[in-house]
């Protein structure tokens, strides 16, 4: 069969993604409906060969159709339960529904059976925590977590085209010694590092830092491991890349974490020192993976393991892990009813 398909917020940075991965994934698309806000109304885009003109998004958008992504903003909030009350699934990047009970919140490699539970909204969690959790679940089965310590690195597409677009506009305006306007980040991102992404909130985490905690306990289903983040915007376009120290109930060796992120679905262990070998942003972006390395025993713990963690946060961050949620829905038959 195919599906009736619309994408929300089609022609953003994740967007243009999630059109990218149903076509490489061969996704089952019928009809194809591009939507997003009246600015972006006209333009054209292209899909297998055939080109598409984006529309505005309105309530008779969803009509008819079966499955919504969901780029993210503020349509989730004004659409999103419309789309479900009229019988579509969607598939939702913003953080609005995520900590809802009422909404799976999902990673196909970690809680798949949780996409069986929706009434009409399934939560994409954010991409830095989907980037941690994929391995963080391998040694979570394998040995038990009680506490993880995670920085990040994030890359300025994860605030969306205009992130991309200010750090050309920085970078060119610092080395040609003209004005740095900083207007989609605090500060100037070139040459820097900004340790604020979100808004401040409670005991001054921000925002980001506290979705990697809350969103990694809803999805594993735990809330009694310790989770602590510091989220740092950095001047790269593309992929985040993440520290993550682990302390673990039991203990696991190096060589035993190497194996059991190897043959863990969505990861690649990247990590051979002796021949430069980890991952990097440059070279992960445009990849569906979780790349692992620099695995190592925390020389000061017991039972304790490094990790350095790369992957492409507008692809497993967010398009892919949305279309993999769809491919859930499919195989497990849980369609909204029309
Ligand atoms: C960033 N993680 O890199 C953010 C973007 O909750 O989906 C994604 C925000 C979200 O700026």
């Amino acid at each position: 069969a195919n599906y009736k398909v619309i994408i929300v917020g089609a022609s953003g940075a994740v967007g243009q993604e999630m059109l990218q991965v149903l076509d490489e994934r061969n996704f089952p698309v019928g009809d194809l409906k591009l939507c997003a806000t009246a600015r972006s109304a006209g333009k054209k885009m292209l899909f297998k060969g055939k080109t598409y003109t984006v529309e505005e998004t309105t309530p008779d958008s969803f009509d008819g159709m079966d499955i919504a992504l969901f780029a993210g903003g503020a349509a989730s909030t004004e659409f999103g339960p419309l789309a479900a009350e009229k019988g579509v699934v969607v598939i939702d990047n913003s953080s609005h529904f995520r900590l809802d009970p009422q909404v799976p919140l999902v990673v196909p490699e970690v809680n798949p059976e949780d996409v069986k539970e929706h009434k009409g909204i399934i939560a994409n969690p954010n991409c830095s925590t989907i980037i941690m959790v994929v391995p963080l679940k391998a040694i979570y089965d394998a040995a038990g977590v009680k506490r993880v310590v995670v920085s990040t690195y994030q890359a300025v597409s994860g605030a969306g085209a205009e992130g991309i677009t200010e750090l050309t506009n920085h970078t060119r305006a610092a080395l040609d010694g003209g004005q740095v306007v900083p207007s989609k980040f605090q500060y100037q991102i070139a040459f820097n590092l900004i340790p604020h992404i979100d808004v401040f909130q409670e005991m001054d985490y921000t925002k980001e830092e506290w979705k990697m905690v809350k969103e990694t306990h809803k999805i594993l289903h735990d809330d009694t491991v310790g989770i602590t983040a510091t989220t740092v915007r950095v001047p790269v376009y593309r992929s985040h890349s993440e520290s993550v120290n682990i302390e673990t109930e039991r203990k696991i060796t190096a060589k035993e974490a190497k194996e059991i992120l190897a043959n863990f679905p969505g990861v690649i262990v990247q990590d051979n020192p002796s021949n430069k070998e980890y991952p990097m942003p440059l070279y992960t972006s445009g990849k569906d993976e979780v790349f692992v390395g620099r695995i190592r025993e925390d020389n000061s713990l017991d039972k304790g393991l490094n990790l350095w963690v790369v992957a492409d946060q507008l692809r497993k961050g967010a398009a892919t892990n949305a279309v993999q949620i769809a491919e859930l829905v499919i195989k497990y038959g849980c369609l909204g009813k029309r």
